[in-house]
């Protein structure tokens, strides 16, 4: 049974027409600064995402219920979903406190690690996320150079029984938990491709990594990526809403030529 979260995205999405995450990732001198341009890059380019991801860039210099409390209200009504990109990563009553927090303060699902495992892990954060109805997002396989070191690990599954790669695994634990949404790197394709081969449509890939990082959408969405998160492409681009719309339109383009492929 999918949470509100999912619903909320595939609404958004047929919405805008757009399967395009912005990564708000502001860096300005001061608090202020980092305020007043992320509420006028949302006002430029909501008409061309589909959800805000929010990171530490906000989060540390604007507090959870003062600044980013706010740029959570003014999303909710341009209704696009946020996510909180806080990769949630500790013990299980400490990531209860994570995600009550979080979703009090109004995230619509938030990112999780999965290295933590689920009892006392991750179980928490599922458990607030089904009394909430919101969403959840497990990290599967990282965009960054080191992701191999951890996420490509080849590792002792005693479920299965055999060794496999870690990200394989986390794929398949994305499945058992029912995760909402999984990350993997649009600057590894390949990754993309056996993950999608796991998951199929139950559950979407969110890539990040495009354009600074060095992925390609086209190769990212044929490969089998649902959502682009895309930060400073945009955050930094000279006009943001021609770059989201750009971008929008390339992801556009590319599922369109996919389908004639098929
Ligand atoms: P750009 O590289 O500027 O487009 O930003 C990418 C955004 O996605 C940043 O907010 C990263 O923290 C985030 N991200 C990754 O880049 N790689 C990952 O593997 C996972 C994330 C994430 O969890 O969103």
């Amino acid at each position: 049974m999918p949470r509100e979260f999912r619903l909320l995205m595939e609404k958004s999405e047929k919405k805008r027409n757009s399967r395009l995450i912005l990564a708000l990732d502001v860096v300005e001198e001061n608090p202020e600064k980092i305020f007043s341009r992320s509420m006028s890059i949302i006002e430029s380019v909501h008409e061309y995402i589909c959800a805000i991801k929010i990171n530490h860039h906000l989060i540390l210099p604007l507090g959870l219920f003062n600044g980013v409390k706010r740029i959570i209200e003014r999303a909710r009504e341009l209704e696009l979903p946020t996510i909180v990109d806080c990769k949630a990563n500790d013990i299980g009553s400490t990531n209860r406190i994570i995600a009550e927090n979080y979703f009090r303060a109004g995230f619509d699902a938030l990112i999780a690690n999965p290295f933590v495992g689920w009892e006392d892990g991750l179980q928490p954060i599922f458990e607030v996320a089904d009394k909430m109805g919101r969403g959840v997002i497990l990290l599967i396989y990282m965009s960054h150079k080191a992701a191999w070191e951890g996420y490509g690990q080849n590792v002792y599954d005693p479920t299965s029984g055999r060794v496999e790669p870690q990200y394989i695994i986390f794929a398949k634990k994305a499945l058992s938990w029912n995760a909402d949404g999984a990350i993997v790197g649009a600057t590894y394709p390949e990754k993309i491709r056996k993950i999608y081969g796991i998951l199929g449509d139950s559950i979407p890939i969110y890539s990040p990594g495009v354009g600074v990082q060095g992925g390609d959408i086209e190769t990212a969405i044929l490969a089998g990526s649902y959502y682009l998160i895309v930060g400073r492409l945009i955050v930094e681009a000279d006009n943001p809403a021609r770059t989201a719309k750009i971008i929008r339109d390339r992801i556009n383009n590319s599922l369109k030529r996919i389908k004639k492929l098929i």
